[in-house]
């Protein structure tokens, strides 16, 4: 951990609220003079540390922007997800900076945040709105040991955990809509890009790409999603702040990657099942050039949507834009 992170995560843990110069030097190794001037690069990007003779240091509050030498404060090692963790303040798409890592051999769990994506992308190509500081962009890599076939497990997965995470923080309950979409009051809050990287037979690397709507104002959403889109805010009407969340997440989905690490598929396929709006509907799946109509059954071992069409027969399907038919 570097001294930025050990010094707030000291601040943030403090019992007293409040840590001594001498106490910081010694549990990092550093001059009382070196820390005062970690305290001094902290309070320039925001950090409002109080300081007195008798006091110690204080953390007061944290700026509304993203940091990784706080957010690793903030995660208990050891950890995949979140053991490595980079913020851009802008990017192309975070999903392209961890593609590139993920070529040039970076161990698996590295986090990339960017305040802002030039390039912000969902399936198919599609665009997606990543407004300054209003939301979480980033992408997690991944080297899993799976078949390529079974890559839909992470999105599920990821679905799962995103849904834990904001309830716990925010008291908020979102509904899956398969296959990487999560929505509240019927409109997106977030969606989930996997991209992946693989041979025959296995899965090279794998990035999973998260956008989650924060802090917008519904004025803030252009207008081709203003009536489709929401965030946390438009759905609890109070501002979230961004790192609390980001932590949540982080640690939700480390829990669900040694889950399907360790083959439990099964359980993390049924906690989807009670969260996802599709399952038990009928549907009109666009895959493709094909349209399948039929009831959405379950998920299979893959993480694939089973459907049973009109003619009986059991169609997976891995991928797609899917409707709810009325009828359901
Ligand atoms: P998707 O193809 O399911 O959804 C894309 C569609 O969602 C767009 O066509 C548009 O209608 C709508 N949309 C675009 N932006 C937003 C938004 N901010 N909120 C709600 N609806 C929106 C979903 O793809 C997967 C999105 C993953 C985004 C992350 S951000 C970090 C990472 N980097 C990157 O380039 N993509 C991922």
């Amino acid at each position: 951990m570097t001294p930025d992170a050990q010094i707030l995560r000291a601040l943030r843990t403090a019992k007293t609220g409040a840590v001594s110069g001498t106490d910081l030097s010694q549990r990092l190794g550093i001059s009382r003079a070196a820390i005062w001037a970690r305290i001094e690069e902290l309070r320039s990007i925001g950090y409002d540390i109080q300081a007195g003779p008798h006091l110690g240091y204080r953390l007061i509050s944290s700026p509304d922007r993203l940091h990784a030498d706080d957010l690793l404060s903030r995660l208990d090692p050891p950890q995949i997800i979140g053991r490595d963790i980079r913020v851009f303040q802008e990017t192309s798409s975070t999903n392209d900076v961890v593609e590139k890592f993920g070529r040039d051999g970076v161990k698996e769990g590295v986090v990339v945040l960017a305040e802002s994506q030039t390039k912000g992308r969902g399936r198919l190509g599609r665009k997606w709105v990543s407004q300054t500081g209003k939301g979480l962009w980033f992408s997690v890599l991944l080297r899993p040991d799976l078949r390529p076939s079974a890559a839909t497990q992470l999105t599920a997965a990821t679905a799962v955990a995103l849904t834990e995470a904001i309830r716990q923080a925010t008291s908020l309950q979102p509904d899956i809509k398969w296959p990487n979409d999560l929505l509240i009051g019927g409109r997106k809050i977030a969606g989930i890009l996997t991209e992946l990287s693989a041979e025959l037979d296995h899965i090279k690397h794998l990035i999973l790409g998260i956008g989650l709507n924060v802090n917008q104002d519904s004025g803030d959403f252009p207008p081709e999603i203003r009536r489709t889109a929401t965030s946390l805010r438009l759905a609890s009407g109070t501002m979230w702040d961004r790192a609390d969340i980001a932590v949540a997440i982080l640690v939700q989905l480390d829990r669900i990657y040694h889950r399907i690490k360790k083959q439990q598929f099964g359980a993390i396929a049924e906690e989807y099942e009670r969260q996802c709006l599709t399952l038990g509907h009928r549907v009109m799946i666009q895959t493709g050039s094909r349209t399948i109509q039929g009831r959405a059954e379950s998920l299979d071992a893959d993480g694939a949507l089973l459907v049973r069409t009109q003619h009986g027969r059991l169609e997976r399907i891995l991928g797609g834009d899917v409707t709810l038919e009325k009828s359901s």
